[in-house]
């Protein structure tokens, strides 16, 4: 059953806005994850994604645990590499880091998590990644050791989108990186959205509310909040129309 990516392109159809709380297990205190669990089903988000570049294992099952037992969201992985996957998860974005010319991070992790997801139950929903150049080096770069793609150079972002879309992805991600100094520009987020038929996931570098509106009216159909909502529980404190 594939449910959480046909609830994507519902909502694509519908023109329904989804938004993704991302948590870095690296950065949480389980002691704390019951009061950060009631701000996310206070939120206006649809999705909790997990991941960052660098978790050590150690708490990802417990995590997810506690979120599926006091959260209805669904909960999917975003993982950096093969060690982060959790069967407590509902589903996983198989990324494939495009924009990259480093092996690894376009079909090594994936050969080593395959024979583990075989396993799973995780719904699985193949992502074409791209990281767009955002002012300064993000943990996304550093730690695929990829370039990000020139921002300015948009023949080359959309033709790397349309090749994501051509293999067969279900999703595109247009990524900054976290914290990013700049997110992915209206400009990219247009370019990409009226020329692919598939959901487009926009994140990195998004940090208040007009961020959020500006990537949906550029054809976002999910945007991802990380950092802001790691450093202020609140940020949520508004709706989203
Ligand atoms: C990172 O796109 C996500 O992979 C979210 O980025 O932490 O900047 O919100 P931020």
């Amino acid at each position: 059953k594939a449910t959480i990516y046909k609830e994507i392109l519902t909502a694509k159809e519908t023109n329904k806005k989804l938004l993704a709380i991302l948590l870095d297990p690296d950065k949480i205190v389980l002691e704390n994850v019951t009061a950060l669990i009631e701000k996310i089903n206070q939120s206006p988000a649809t999705h909790v994604f997990i991941g960052g570049s660098l978790v050590g294992n150690s708490i990802l099952d417990t995590l997810i645990q506690q979120i599926k037992k006091h959260c209805t969201l669904p909960v999917v992985l975003f993982p950096g590499d093969a060690s982060q996957i959790s069967n407590h998860a509902d589903g996983i974005l198989f990324l494939s880091l495009l924009s990259g010319r480093n092996p690894d991070y376009l079909i090594g992790h994936q050969v080593k998590a395959a024979p583990i997801l075989k396993k799973m139950q995780l719904e699985i929903i193949p992502t074409g990644y791209i990281l767009i150049e955002s002012g300064s080096q993000t943990a996304v770069e550093r730690v695929s050791q990829t370039k990000p793609l020139d921002s300015n150079n948009l023949d080359l972002v959309l033709a790397t989108a349309l090749a994501g879309e051509m293999l067969g992805n279900k999703l595109i991600y247009l990524e900054a990186g976290s914290g990013a100094q700049k997110a992915v520009s209206q400009e990219i987020i247009k370019l990409v959205a009226q020329n692919t038929n598939i959901p487009l996931i926009v994140g990195g570098g998004i940090t208040d509310q007009i961020g959020i509106q500006k990537a949906y009216d550029s054809g976002a159909d999910l945007v991802v909040i990380g950092t802001a909502f790691e450093r202020d529980n609140n940020f949520f404190n508004f709706s989203i129309k």
